[in-house]
């Protein structure tokens, strides 16, 4: 079986609120305090997963992460007197938000012929730090395969690494050797640059890259203002193509000699300011997308529904497929629960080019295991979660059994 991209998705967990933690990320400020909605929105997510395998591809997920965190809850001493972020902290279904679980590097870019992994350790937030040491445990699982991967400890602590959000591979075909682009933010703006220089140039070392085929880009500082806290936010690329905001970069011009000096075939599909304006294309998501190679080798691009009720994002995309450019086809999936707190169909998946049966089956997903989890999912997740809810002992109790229920009908309470 060649080396196929694998779309792993993360389930979103049944704790997923509206706490308002990411300082920086729009959406999930302004939803700050809003009833959720867990089961809806994870049935979202196997809906868009669905339509990705309908449409041919490989598709994987991940499953939620344990929560409430009872050691996080320890190490914050919280007694009821303590502000509500840090209570809701501990509950925080942020995991489902996979681009961010890991840095991948495949096989045909690394020394050893190996698929490189490093685990995110999303230090910047603190709902969000939480999440390696689980995330790492079932990554282990999930690519046990010594011949094929090598897992990675975090970068330290000192470094903020966010994982994927911030880092695009350009190649002739997922198989064939990539060009590696890591996007950094340079500290001192309004809100916290997330993805670290040394966080990315530590993980190029590790992942044994040819460092004549490394980019390393310097993010808009505009943008991240704007609300760009990922460089996937802005851009996004796939194969020969790198889709992106006018805006998205430090240097735009230098970022495009930069990378076509390493990658003499990338095709630049940039979207003018006067077209769509950085604040429009933070608000659609427009570019926060999976752009996808389809069995046909043509490409499409699953962008948010919000993209669609935005007449200039909208009208933009109807253009651009009537150019003949790679970009062939833009299906609009509804993903509202998790873009409400800023994660979009991009933000939830992690990319992994791999042979699919490399990977540990219980995390491929099939039409017979998609049925699984809607019917786990419709029985056990919550309808909705009010802000005043979390923390409360039976909803923790409601919280823990349906990842449970979920992991036993998966076969992998090994993680529970
Ligand atoms: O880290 N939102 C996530 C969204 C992550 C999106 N991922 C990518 N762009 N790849 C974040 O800011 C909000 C949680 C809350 O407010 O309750 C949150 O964590």
């Amino acid at each position: 079986m060649p080396l196929q991209e694998i779309n792993f998705d993360g389930i979103v967990g049944p704790s997923h609120n509206y706490a308002g933690l990411s300082l920086g990320n729009i959406a999930s400020a302004s939803h700050k305090g809003d009833p959720s909605y867990p089961r809806a929105a994870a049935l979202q997510g196997v809906a868009k997963m669905r339509g990705n395998m309908a449409r041919g591809l490989a598709q994987g997920y991940f499953v939620p992460l344990p929560r409430p965190n009872a050691l996080l809850q320890g190490r914050l001493a919280l007694d009821g007197t303590e502000a509500p972020a840090l209570r809701a902290a501990p509950w925080s279904a942020s995991s489902m938000w996979t681009a961010n679980a890991a840095t991948v590097s495949p096989a045909p870019d690394t020394r050893d012929g190996k698929c490189h992994l490093t685990p995110a350790n999303l230090v910047t937030m603190l709902h969000r730090a939480q999440e390696w040491v689980d995330t790492a445990r079932q990554l282990v699982v999930a690519f046990a395969d010594k011949d094929h991967f090598v897992m990675h400890s975090i970068v330290p602590e000192t470094f903020g690494d966010e994982g994927a959000a911030n880092h695009m591979r350009l190649c002739e075909g997922h198989g064939s050797p990539g060009v590696e682009v890591f996007v950094y933010g340079k500290p001192g703006g309004k809100f916290p640059a997330r993805q670290h220089e040394q966080a990315s140039r530590l993980v190029a070392r590790s992942h044994l890259l040819d460092p004549a085929r490394c980019v390393f880009i310097e993010q808009n500082p505009a943008a991240i203002e704007a609300g760009a806290f990922h460089n996937d936010v802005v851009s996004v690329a796939n194969e020969r193509v790198l889709f992106t905001h006018q805006e998205a970069f430090a240097d735009q011009q230098a970022a495009y000699d930069a990378i076509r000096a390493a990658f003499p075939a990338l095709e630049v599909v940039e979207v003018p300011s006067s077209a769509v304006s950085l604040a429009e294309a933070i608000k659609t998501y427009l570019f926060n997308a999976q752009l996808l190679t389809l069995p046909d080798g043509s490409m499409a691009l699953i962008v948010p529904e919000e993209c669609r009720e935005s007449s200039a994002v909208w009208n933009w995309c109807q253009s651009m497929m009537a150019s003949n450019g790679p970009i062939r086809e833009v299906i609009p999936v509804d993903v509202r629960q998790s873009m409400a707190n800023g994660g979009g169909p991009a933000c939830l998946r992690l990319r992994v080019v791999a042979d699919p049966a490399t990977v540990d089956q219980r995390f491929m997903l099939s039409e017979a295991r998609a049925e699984q989890l809607e019917k786990v999912i419709a029985e056990w997740w919550p309808e909705q979660i009010d802000p005043a809810d979390i923390g409360n002992e039976a909803l923790a109790d409601a919280v823990v059994m349906a990842r449970a229920k979920l992991l036993e009908s998966l076969d992998l309470s090994i993680l529970g």
